[in-house]
């Protein structure tokens, strides 16, 4: 969820996909507050390059604009979970949904977009139609992780390319025959959008050598704790 105003961010929402999109979880993008937007349309025209596929639905949480075109998002028996920066109108949304303010909302300072975060604890809400609705605490920053599948399914458009590069391990910065950069150069891709990608590629690398770091840590331990547990044994029968 995002909202009209300085959060609306192409390079934000690049990120938010990948994490959902590695989750499992069916995405869609909440355009929020387009009641302060001069003109909503384009609003879904800034966001569609980034969307790949994933709805976008411009919303006013605040006068119930909108709102009618989540309901097919909001069948019996699903779980929707709001995720986005602080302030986007989240809970402001909830209380909307459920038809009566059960989350405190918040009054952010409107010149420069920041204000404290409201919700502070991830909430669970049954809809009367039985749908789930969980508020969550507005997130600063998106760390990947290792939500490296969530990147392919978040740049279909560049990974197509990336299968007609010359190497098959191209990274699309310097090498040449690169079809990526290609398209880059006739104007098929945005510079932005390869910038986040690689980006978050180089992010992906980092955590999970990270991650792999950690694994040995912990397998070295293992094997310290058990010839520890074989010396003992060898010691005792030794006694
Ligand atoms: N103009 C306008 N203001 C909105 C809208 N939705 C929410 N707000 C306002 O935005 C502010 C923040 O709303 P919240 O619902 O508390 O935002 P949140 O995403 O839950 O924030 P955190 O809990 O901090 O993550 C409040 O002052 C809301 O009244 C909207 O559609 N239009
Ligand atoms: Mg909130
Ligand atoms: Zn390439």
């Amino acid at each position: 969820m995002t909202a009209a105003g300085p959060d609306l961010n192409s390079r934000r929402l690049e990120r938010y996909l990948t994490v959902a999109n590695a989750s499992g979880a069916r995405p869609v993008i909440l355009i929020n507050k387009a009641d302060l937007a001069d003109d909503p349309s384009s609003l879904v025209a800034e966001i569609s390059p980034v969307a790949a596929g994933v709805p976008v639905i411009v919303i006013s949480a605040l006068t119930g604009a909108g709102l009618s075109l989540l309901d097919s998002f909001l069948e019996p028996g699903t779980t929707v979970a709001l995720i986005g920066s602080s302030g986007v109108g989240k809970s402001t949304l909830t209380n909307a949904l459920l038809k009566r303010a059960v989350q405190d909302t918040s009054l952010v300072r409107e010149h420069d977009g920041k204000g404290r975060h409201k919700t502070t604890v991830r909430q669970l809400f049954v809809l009367e139609n039985g749908a789930l609705i969980i508020d969550n605490p507005g997130l600063r920053e998106v760390g990947i992780g290792t939500a490296g599948a969530g990147i392919h399914d978040t740049f279909p458009e560049i990974m197509e390319l990336a299968a007609e590069c010359h190497f098959a391990d191209c990274r699309h910065e310097h090498e040449p025959g690169c079809a990526v950069r290609e398209a880059v150069g006739r104007g098929a891709l945005a510079q932005a959008r390869l910038d986040n990608f690689i980006h978050l590629m180089k992010e992906l690398a980092f955590e999970q050598e990270k991650a792999e770091i950690g694994l040995a840590r912990i397998e070295r331990k293992c094997w310290k704790a058990v010839s520890k547990e074989a010396r003992n044994i060898r010691d005792f029968k030794v006694r």
